[in-house]
């Protein structure tokens, strides 16, 4: 009896040995905030890792801010976050993978748009989701909401030796983060220029943010999500003009009724002949949206020449008030503004 039960309890050791080195799972996050959601890390953190084949990464979403893990396959073409028919309604794989999907190179696995609630602060219920791999390989991540936030898995046989642990993966996810909500800081106390010889037009950011590269995998990036001079006072007859300072996000500028699909201009929206969007708003009443303000994606070698971006959106005020508007997108982050007119 005695040697029965000793050896069930080396086959138990054995079996858990084994097991802790076989099948790990590894920790990382998608995105960072600070706590008035203003700022954001646009970021896989760590953006690389090095991992065994059939283990698996679990990331989490703890921001306000909405993010995809997504693994396409080679040479798929990367699709659009939300059905061009339909705002809200996503594109994905096609569809989303259940959590725990495998990659291995052939057939996308994407995690849907992940966030948290709007109406919570806390991370505690944050939502996650997790890939398994069990094929060796160096395998490209991507957000699909986010053009310049990547990362990269390399997968390798267990008979190679990892250079990172858990724990440098959680120094550097922090160290990365706090690093890219820092410059998101730096950046909303650049100065914008604004010219003093030009007259009726009064100059607001919409948004800005920048690329980075932090490590080998690519890019990453920093943004503040807000109008930065939240509130400007003008005259009748004044334009103000917003500009968005994005490289790689979008941002709008919505007055009144936020629209079904905020990508497109409103109907009373026209092209100025600089390439500007521009409206005339006679009361806090009407409801006008600028759509998209994007800059031109980046341009790389064997890509189709795009157009120049659409980032500004011009405003003349015709009668006094109080104008709120918000970015269609980003309002539950707290981008909001207000122009205040008077005689
Ligand atoms: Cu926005």
């Amino acid at each position: 009896m005695k040697q029965v039960v000793l050896f069930a309890v080396a086959a138990i050791l054995i079996a858990g040995a084994r097991s802790t080195v076989q099948a790990k799972e590894w920790e990382a996050i998608a995105g960072a905030e600070s706590p008035d959601r203003g700022r954001q890390a646009l970021s896989f953190l760590p953006n690389e890792l090095w991992i065994h084949t059939g283990d698996s990464i679990r990331w989490t979403f703890p921001t306000h801010e909405r993010h995809s893990v997504t693994f396409l396959a080679p040479g798929q073409l990367r699709p659009p976050i939300y059905s061009p028919a339909a705002w809200g309604v996503e594109v994905g794989c096609p569809g989303v993978t259940p959590d725990g999907a495998s990659f291995d190179g052939s057939a996308c696995v994407h995690s849907g748009i992940l966030l948290l609630d709007p109406n919570t602060e806390s991370t505690a219920n944050a939502p996650t989701y997790s890939v398994h791999f069990p094929t060796a390989g160096n395998f490209k991540l991507a957000c699909l909401a986010h053009a310049d936030m990547i990362g990269v898995v390399h997968v390798l046989n267990p008979s190679e030796t990892l250079s990172h642990n858990q724990n440098f993966y959680d120094r550097q996810a922090q160290s990365e983060g706090t690093s890219l909500l820092a410059d998101a800081s730096r950046l909303g106390s650049r100065e914008t220029h604004q010219d003093e010889d030009r007259t009726q037009s009064i100059d607001i950011a919409a948004g800005i943010g920048e690329v980075v590269t932090m490590t080998g995998a690519g890019s990453q990036s920093a943004s503040l999500m807000r109008f930065l001079r939240h509130a400007v006072l003008v005259r009748v007859g004044d334009t103000v003009e917003w500009t968005s300072l994005e490289p790689s996000i979008n941002h709008t500028v919505t007055f009144g009724m936020e629209p079904a699909d905020p990508r497109p201009p409103s109907a009373d929206v026209t092209v100025t002949s600089d390439g500007a969007r521009q409206a005339v708003i006679g009361s806090p009443a009407d409801a006008v949206n600028s759509g998209f303000l994007s800059p031109s994606p980046q341009d790389r070698t064997g890509l189709a020449e795009a157009l120049p971006g659409i980032t500004r959106f011009r405003v003349t005020f015709t009668s006094p008030g109080t104008f709120n508007y918000i970015c269609a997108i980003h309002d539950e982050l707290g981008m909001k503004g207000t122009v205040i007119v008077h005689r």
